[in-house]
């Protein structure tokens, strides 16, 4: 395996899905998978999570829902204390000593996030809420601007409603359409119908990296390229990219990349836009308020440079720490190691799963991230998530925010099983013994 292995297309053996009939084909993957692991200590990543320590219900916590949101590091942890125990103090405005400590901390921070995507420039940072936040600072700000009457927006069949509702906002303001790249039963976007949908009024288009629902990885790199070559813009939702892909933005070439620090074992509450310097540069400012301003009168303001054009107010400063303290520990461990690790967790327990009888593995995509999304025959998801969660394992069980994918499937909700850094093949075992109890309970 390559050390680049994010958006592969389907024609490439890595990060295959483990689906029954696939399981052969992956066989030189998985001793790929077994070199990049082989220094991979999970144990010694466990005890940097203090809460993996603890139990739920009297038994030790089986911690399986990471698409929703990752655990923290101590190192994560004490970054945030460390900051509001000695380091205290607002940025960007006062000449006092903490107000510079927590400037320069804070800026230092914004380098960590470049490093990590590999961005050209600081400027082209932006701190944000989260991968929602991020999403909505684009759809209004760069949307409202570049987007007309007659115009088109192109999503994907397989979006969060985070990269969905913005849009439709967007579209139903400017009377402009949205226009949805179908996927096949697997739960793969089809390239050729995704091209067909692409016209000369496709402004923008906004697609998931990976899907939290399914766990499939899109083939970005393709779409990017189809988009430009249509002269669209695109703006990549990495919410379930980057906790489980090495991320390049240069290399992809993507004009926005939004991602969420929660779902990378930073803290919630913080997020960040990659934007394209001269994109972000035409855009018009999104909220008004200190910090993003140059001058102001009643009579006219004038803003201030990027990124600070778009970090009104006050922002999260001890999230923001936090964030480059996550990114740090994770770039430690290295992300493609974390990615074979995961990978290898994905293929044990979709081959345990289907030998359960009466479970379908909903998303069986040849490209997958380290989630799991499924259905029991007889039972209602939210009742495996109760069962299990006695037992001390936690998923999640609903639509997962992907309401128009679970119609796309016939299916309510399903139950996922979602594996980050620190979860083994133990886990998977109780996940599996959990199940067993399900079905004890309910057939
Ligand atoms: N995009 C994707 C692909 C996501 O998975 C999520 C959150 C978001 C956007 C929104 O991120 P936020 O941090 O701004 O909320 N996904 C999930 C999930 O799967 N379960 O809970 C949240």
């Amino acid at each position: 395996m390559t050390t680049r292995t994010a958006d592969r297309g389907p024609q490439t053996t890595a990060h295959r899905s483990p689906t029954t009939d696939r399981l052969s084909e992956a066989q030189p993957l998985r001793s790929a998978v077994r070199g990049l692991r082989s220094d991979y200590d999970v144990e010694s990543i466990r005890r940097d999570f203090p809460i993996l320590a603890r139990s739920v219900h009297g038994r030790k916590l089986v911690y399986l829902d990471n698409a929703a949101t990752t655990q923290k590091p101590q190192a994560v942890i004490d970054r945030l204390v460390r900051y509001y125990s000695e380091e205290n103090s607002n940025v960007h405005r006062g000449v006092h000593y903490l107000s510079e400590v927590a400037t320069s901390e804070y800026e230092a921070a914004r380098t960590t996030v470049k490093r990590f995507l590999n961005a050209r420039d600081e400027k082209e940072i932006v701190f944000t809420r989260g991968t929602t936040e991020s999403i909505n600072l684009v759809s209004q700000a760069w949307g409202r601007a570049n987007v007309g009457e007659g115009d088109e927006v192109l999503i994907t069949a397989i979006e969060h409603h985070s990269n969905i509702v913005p849009w439709q906002l967007l579209c139903g303001e400017k009377h402009a359409q949205l226009r949805i790249a179908p996927v096949n039963d697997a739960g793969e976007v089809m390239l050729d119908q995704f091209a067909n949908l692409l016209t000369p009024r496709t402004k923008i288009v906004a697609v998931g990296h990976a899907s939290n629902a399914l766990g499939t990885i899109n083939p970005i790199r393709q779409m990017i390229a189809l988009a430009h070559a249509n002269g669209s813009l695109i703006l990549i939702d990495g919410a379930q990219g980057v906790p489980h892909l090495p991320i390049d933005v240069q290399e992809l070439d993507c004009d926005f990349y939004a991602f969420s620090g929660h779902k990378v074992y930073g803290p919630t509450g913080i997020g960040v836009l990659y934007g394209k310097q001269p994109i972000l540069d035409a855009m018009p400012p999104w909220q008004g308020g200190g910090d993003m301003i140059l001058s102001v009168t009643f009579e006219k303001t004038t803003y201030n440079a990027l990124p600070y054009k778009f970090e009104a107010g006050t922002p999260n400063i001890s999230g923001v720490l936090g964030l480059a303290a996550a990114l740090d520990y994770v770039s430690t461990a290295g992300i493609e190691k974390i990615g074979a690790h995961e990978h290898d967790l994905l293929v044990y327990a979709t081959g345990r799963l289907v030998e359960i009888p009466g479970l379908r593995i909903i998303g069986t995509a040849a490209e997958k991230a380290s989630v799991i999304s499924f259905t029991l025959e007889g039972v209602h998801p939210h009742d495996i998530g109760t069962i299990l969660d006695q037992e001390g394992v936690a998923i999640r069980t609903g639509h997962h925010c992907a309401q128009p994918l679970m119609m796309r499937f016939n299916v309510p909700a399903t139950s996922r099983a979602s594996f980050g850094m620190y979860n083994t093949r133990e886990e998977v075992d109780a996940l599996i013994a959990g199940l067993k109890r399900v079905i004890e309970v309910f057939r």
